[in-house]
């Protein structure tokens, strides 16, 4: 292990940082107890060592001089029966920064080190608690912005990822057992299975694959929403149009061309899809220094949007800006609005679908809302039950995808058997890495640096 060395208690503030009714500070490692009991003062008067699990011990922590600082109550949980799978503590005080911080503080005075993130559940995972995916669901859990999000993030968290490519392993194993028979011992017949057999399972097992991968485009709008831009010239309405969508006034709005200068991102749920959604500066001429740098964050949105709602005005006529607006976000998803709809209306625009509101009457506002949900459905399968949402293991799965591929064609050309069982394996380690059987430190260091301190 890289920087991180499992043999030492470890402690951190597990409560996020800000004012609450309870704070946490959890503390894991074999002197979790020994470190505590230097703190806390139980009103039993027994030590945290000889405590029974899984109850709560009312007390005080004491500072070096014995002075209390909070009224607390600690739990045990003894290794391995613990998060961590090690001995740990949690430390329940008064949700205070201060009062947090100061028994963290007493508690590193021990002999303790401050927790790195993640590092609580990396160590579940290097304990064999959870395995890798179950390890990054934990992640997904806390950061669930959608309840099919979070729905998706339980799932994986109770293994049923896991699940899954531990029974695609056991059926590649048993078709790779079986060729390395035949490499072992050539002469003998071992009629397991047949020819067509192999192809069939090898087939199999991709169909499962190939749906997983299937599932996450739809994981990864579960996971991070969809990034929807608002865009058009100076005025139509665009600000409006975000207050109107969240339903409060966000953005300021005025009849001065100009008014949005740095581009605003919020986030709506609608119907069970998360859009982060941004009002941007109006895109024409700029006249300043100030608009040349709006428009700079404007294009920023332009090159990173999943879809695009260009706002017109639909009591002007339509200008030149309008028009080069609409070929920028050519061949991208746009959803064409126009604005101002309870005005006599002047534009004639006929470029792709169109939908009318006025976002300062909230009309057709529920017009707009179905669009966008169908244009992030539009061509995207919608998959029932298990969904990837990580990009780490779509990778995993089309490196196993891709070495059966390879597979069936040395199958299928009567190559040597030695390939065929040699891109198996491959397969088969690339299924092993997305659970974690095979790891990395490098990798555990990226995962669980996304991590709070404290998980
Ligand atoms: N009548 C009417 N006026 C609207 C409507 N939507 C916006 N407006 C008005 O149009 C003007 C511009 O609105 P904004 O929302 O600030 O427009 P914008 O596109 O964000 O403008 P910039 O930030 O300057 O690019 C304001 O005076 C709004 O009150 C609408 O649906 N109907
Ligand atoms: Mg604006």
């Amino acid at each position: 292990m890289s920087k991180i060395n499992l043999e030492d208690t470890i402690a951190a503030i597990s409560t996020p940082v800000g004012e609450g009714g309870i704070g946490i500070v959890r503390v894991s490692g074999p002197k979790a107890f020994a470190a505590v009991d230097q703190i806390f003062r139980a009103k039993s008067g027994k030590k945290l060592i000889d405590a029974k699990p899984l109850r709560l011990i009312y007390g005080h922590v004491v500072d070096e001089k014995n002075h209390p600082i909070d009224e607390v109550m600690c739990v045990i949980f003894k290794a391995p029966k613990s998060y961590t799978c090690d001995d740990l503590v949690e430390i329940s005080s008064h949700g205070g920064i201060v009062v947090t911080r100061k028994i963290l503080d007493l508690v590193l005075k021990q002999g303790v080190r401050a927790a790195q993130p993640g590092e609580f559940t990396r160590r579940a995972f290097l304990g064999g608690r959870i395995d890798l995916a179950q390890a990054e669901a934990v992640l997904d859990v806390i950061q669930a912005k959608t309840d099919a999000g979070l729905a998706a993030a339980e799932n994986q968290l109770r293994g049923e990822l896991s699940r899954q490519i531990q029974k695609l392993r056991e059926d590649l194993m048993k078709v790779y057992a079986h060729i390395e028979a035949f490499v072992d011992f050539p002469d003998e017949d071992i009629e397991v299975f047949s020819g067509d057999e192999v192809l069939k399972r090898l087939e199999d097992v991709k169909t499962q694959i190939r749906n997983l991968i299937l599932s996450y485009q739809q994981g990864e709008v579960m996971r991070e929403g969809v990034l929807a831009v608002i865009v058009g010239r100076p005025n139509v309405g665009k600000s409006s149009l975000l207050n109107a969508l969240l339903d409060r006034d966000r953005a300021l709005v005025s009849e001065i061309p100009g008014t949005t200068r740095d581009a605003l991102e919020e986030m709506i749920e609608l119907d069970g899809v998360l859009f982060r959604i941004v009002d941007t500066a109006g895109l024409g001429a700029h006249k300043d220094e100030l608009d040349k740098l709006s428009m700079e964050r404007t294009q920023h949105y332009l090159e990173r949007g999943q879809i695009f709602v260009h706002v017109l005005d639909g009591s002007a006529a339509a200008t030149k800006e309008d028009e080069e607006i609409a070929i920028r976000v050519r061949g991208k998803k746009v959803i064409s609005v126009m604005n101002k709809s309870d005005l006599p209306q002047q534009i004639n625009w006929q470029d792709g679908a169109l939908v009318r509101v006025s976002a300062k009457m909230r009309l057709g506002l529920s017009d707009l809302e179905r669009r966008l949900t169908q244009v992030v459905w539009d061509g995207r399968v919608h998959v029932e039950g298990l969904t990837i949402t990580r990009l780490r293991h779509k990778t995993a799965l089309e490196n196993a995808l891709a070495a059966l591929e390879s597979a069936k064609n040395v199958f299928l050309k009567k190559e040597s058997l030695e390939f065929l069982s040699f891109d198996i394996k491959t397969a088969l380690t690339a299924l092993s890495e997305l659970i974690g059987e095979i790891y990395s430190e490098d990798l555990l260091d990226v995962i669980f640096a996304e991590f709070c301190i404290g998980k």
